[in-house]
């Protein structure tokens, strides 16, 4: 593989798929029985605070319940002993990229391990429930959500995702079916910018046109595969 000096890595629900997290939008997915209005947006929120936070008290009680894949550990590796720029854009709330041993995570969806005090704007570490209405560690105020971006709202640290996107020289997409948008976009922003472009997906996606190389097959063989061919020069 040439001389790739700054990567950048978009991963989606497909990369936890086979650590027994549900994806979104296959048949089995979570928005089948959780109509994605009820549950992931600021209006369902305020309609039924008690169906949401139940829904991401299930899901946080499944994060900690769930292990790394070797997807995940090859990513670590890659973050380890891959000298130039890495950045890993993960649309997953979970943990497993630092739990497979990568530091470079950015987690533009929020993260299921973190609670948002709309009381005072504090966040927290948390790994319990929220629906029983805790108060928050800061405020003491009883206002304490999860820490999610849901639709309408705007994903985290977007400055720096599109900075690195146009600094890139690979970008790589595992496992995301591109529905959903800012990140849908990132692969067009990349290649405008000069980046090679290359997907890793079970089954293309809505967005495969968009990249110069798509590889289909489980997260779990095809991103040791090309970890190794990266590392291997
Ligand atoms: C495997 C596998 C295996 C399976 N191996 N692969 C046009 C432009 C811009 C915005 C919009 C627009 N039109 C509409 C919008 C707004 C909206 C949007 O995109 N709507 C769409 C429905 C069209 N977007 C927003 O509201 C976002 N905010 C926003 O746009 O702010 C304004 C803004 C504008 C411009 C710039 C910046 C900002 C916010 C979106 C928030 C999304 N939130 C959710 C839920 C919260 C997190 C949670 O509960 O976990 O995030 S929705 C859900 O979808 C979740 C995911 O992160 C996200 C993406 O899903 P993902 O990861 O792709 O999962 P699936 O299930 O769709 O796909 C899985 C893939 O894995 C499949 O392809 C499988 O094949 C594959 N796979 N097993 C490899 N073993």
């Amino acid at each position: 593989m040439g001389d790739i000096r700054n990567i950048v890595i978009l991963t989606g629900a497909g990369i936890s798929a086979e650590s027994g997290l549900r994806t979104f939008r296959a048949e089995d997915g979570l928005w089948e029985d959780h109509p994605v209005e009820e549950v992931a947006t600021p209006e369902g929120f305020a309609r039924d605070p008690d169906l949401v936070q139940r829904f991401y008290d299930e899901r946080r009680a499944q994060v900690l319940a769930a292990q790394p894949n070797p997807a995940h550990e090859a990513l670590g590796r890659l973050d380890r002993e891959f000298s130039g720029e890495l950045l890993i854009v993960t649309q997953n709330i979970d943990d497993l990229h630092e739990r497979g041993g990568a530091s470079r995570v950015l987690h533009m969806h929020g993260e299921a391990l973190s609670a948002w005090c709309l009381g005072c704007d504090a966040r927290h570490r948390w790994q319990g429930t929220l629906r029983d209405g805790p108060a928050c560690p800061s405020c003491g105020q009883a206002a304490l959500r999860p820490d999610i971006v849901w639709f309408g709202e705007m994903p985290y640290q977007m400055d720096r995702i599109f900075r690195a996107l146009g600094q890139a020289d690979l970008f790589l997409s595992i496992g995301t079916s591109g529905a959903v948008y800012p990140a849908a976009g990132f692969v067009q922003h990349a290649v405008q910018s000069g980046a090679r472009a290359l997907e890793l997906n079970l089954e293309e996606s809505l967005g495969s046109r968009n990249f110069h190389e798509t590889r289909l097959g489980p997260a779990s063989e095809l991103v040791p595969a090309w970890v190794e061919q990266v590392l291997g020069g």
